[in-house]
C-alpha cells in the first residue's frame, strides 16, 4: 500500500504533539514561514539559467522588472516570511550586518532564527547546487524590548532547538532536526509540497569519501595532512574516494546519507578557517549529531563553541565516527 501523504508541516506538528501533548503548534507555524520562502527561492534558482533572457541582477528585465541577485531575493523571501509569522523576535542572516529585531513580535517571541540564505550562491552559474542553512534558538520574550539582541543570538550550537537546510539540486529537499532525528522532504512541484522521502536519516558508521578543497592542501596543518595521506593509503581499512563540490550544503548532504567526511580546515587565506560558526557550522554540526555523526573544529565540539561575533568563522570537520575518531588520533597526535 501506498505511504500516506506526510508533508513536513504535518511531520513538526506530530513531532510536537508527540513531544508535548499541548503543543500550540506555533513552531509547526514558524518552520512553515521557512518552508515558504524556499519554495519561492527554489522557484527563482530554477530559473537563474533565464536571467540573460529576463535581465541579470540589477537590470530591467523583459517586463520591466528590476531583476535582484538571487542571494538578495533569498533573504529578502526568508525575512519577509518569518517576519510575518509573529512569534520570531530575532532574524540573523549572513546578509545583514546586525541581527534584526520584529519590532513588533519583540516583546512576546520567544524564537531566533539565523540562516545563510543562498550559501554557495556564486555556483549558480554554473548549474551546481546550492542551499538555505538555518539555525532556530530560543529567547525570553523582552517586554520592555531593551535587551541587547546580540545577547540572544548569540548562544553555542548546543542551545539549538532546531536545524535545517534545504538543497536546491536535481531535486529540491528539506531535511531538518528538531532534536529528535533527521527527517527528509522532497519538494512535489505538482503539489507545491515538501513530502517526506527520507524518513529517520541515519549517517554510516564509516563511508569511502573524503571532501575537501585539496588545492588548499600545502596550507594545511601538518595533522590534516597526515590525515589525508592515511585515508589515501588505504590504512583506514578501505579505500577513499575524493569529491568536492565547493557547495556545503551539496558536499554534506552527501556525507549525511553516504557517510565520509567533509573538512574545511585552517588555510592561508581562512586561518580560523573560511565557514561561518552561526549559519552553517552549528545548523550542520546539529545535524551531523542528530544522525548519529560527529563535528568538530579540529579540536573542540563545533557546538560547544561560545559565538562572540555573528559572522565569525570556524575550521569544520563533519562525518562519520570512524572517519572522526581517525581524525581526532591523528591530529591531536600532531
Ligand atoms: P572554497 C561557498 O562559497 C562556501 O561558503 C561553502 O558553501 C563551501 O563549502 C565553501 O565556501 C567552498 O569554499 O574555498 O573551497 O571555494
Amino acid at each position: 500500500m501506498a505511504q500516506p501523504l506526510m508533508t513536513v508541516q504535518q511531520h513538526i506538528l506530530e513531532e510536537q504533539r508527540r513531544r508535548a501533548p499541548q503543543a500550540s503548534g506555533e513552531f509547526s507555524w514558524l518552520l512553515s514561514g521557512i518552508t515558504l520562502a524556499t519554495k519561492i527561492i527554489a522557484d527563482r534558482v530554477r530559473r537563474a539559467g533565464l536571467a540573460d533572457i529576463l535581465g541579470s541582477a540589477g537590470q530591467q528585465n523583459v517586463q520591466g522588472e528590476v531583476v535582484q541577485k538571487l542571494d538578495v531575493l533569498a533573504n529578502q523571501a526568508l525575512l519577509h516570511c518569518l517576519g510575518v509569522r509573529g512569534n520570531v523576535a530575532i532574524m540573523a542572516s549572513e546578509e545583514n550586518a546586525e541581527p534584526i529585531v520584529v519590532a513588533r513580535d519583540r516583546a512576546h517571541g520567544k524564537h531566533v532564527v539565523v540562516f545563510d540564505p543562498l550559501d554557495g550562491s556564486s555556483n549558480i552559474d554554473v548549474n551546481v547546487s546550492v542551499g538555505t542553512i538555518f539555525s532556530i534558538l530560543r529567547c525570553e520574550p523582552d517586554p520592555t524590548g531593551t535587551r541587547d539582541p546580540m545577547k540572544d543570538v548569540l548562544q553555542p550550537g548546543a542551545n539549538q532547538v532546531a536545524a535545517g537546510y534545504v538543497v536546491y539540486g536535481s531535486s529540491t529537499m528539506f531535511v531538518y532536526t528538531a532534536g529528535n532525528g533527521v527527517n527528509g522532504f522532497t519538494l512535489d512541484p505538482q503539489i507545491g509540497a515538501y513530502v517526506i522521502s527520507h524518513p529517520n536519516i541515519r549517517m554510516p558508521r564509516q563511508g569511502s569519501i573524503y571532501s575537501v578543497n585539496e588545492a588548499n592542501a600545502d596550507s594545511f596543518p601538518e595533522g590534516y595532512r597526515r590525515y589525508l595521506a592515511h585515508l589515501r593509503s588505504g590504512a583506514a581499512g578501505r579505500t577513499y574516494s575524493s569529491r568536492y563540490i565547493g557547495s556545503l550544503v551539496a558536499d554534506f548532504h552527501r556525507t549525511l546519507l553516504k557517510g565520509g567526511v567533509f573538512l574545511y580546515p585552517p588555510t592561508k587565506t581562512h586561518p580560523q578557517g573560511k565557514l561561518r560558526l552561526m549559519y552553517e557550522a552549528n545548523p550542520i554540526a546539529f545535524l551531523a549529531e542528530e544522525a548519529g555523526g560527529l563535528a568538530t573544529d579540529g579540536a573542540r565540539r563545533i557546538r560547544d563553541i561560545q559565538p562572540t561575533s555573528l559572522h565569525q568563522r570556524t575550521p569544520l570537520v563533519v562525518g562519520s565516527p570512524a572517519e572522526m575518531e581517525l581524525l581526532e588520533s591523528v591530529v591531536s597526535s600532531q
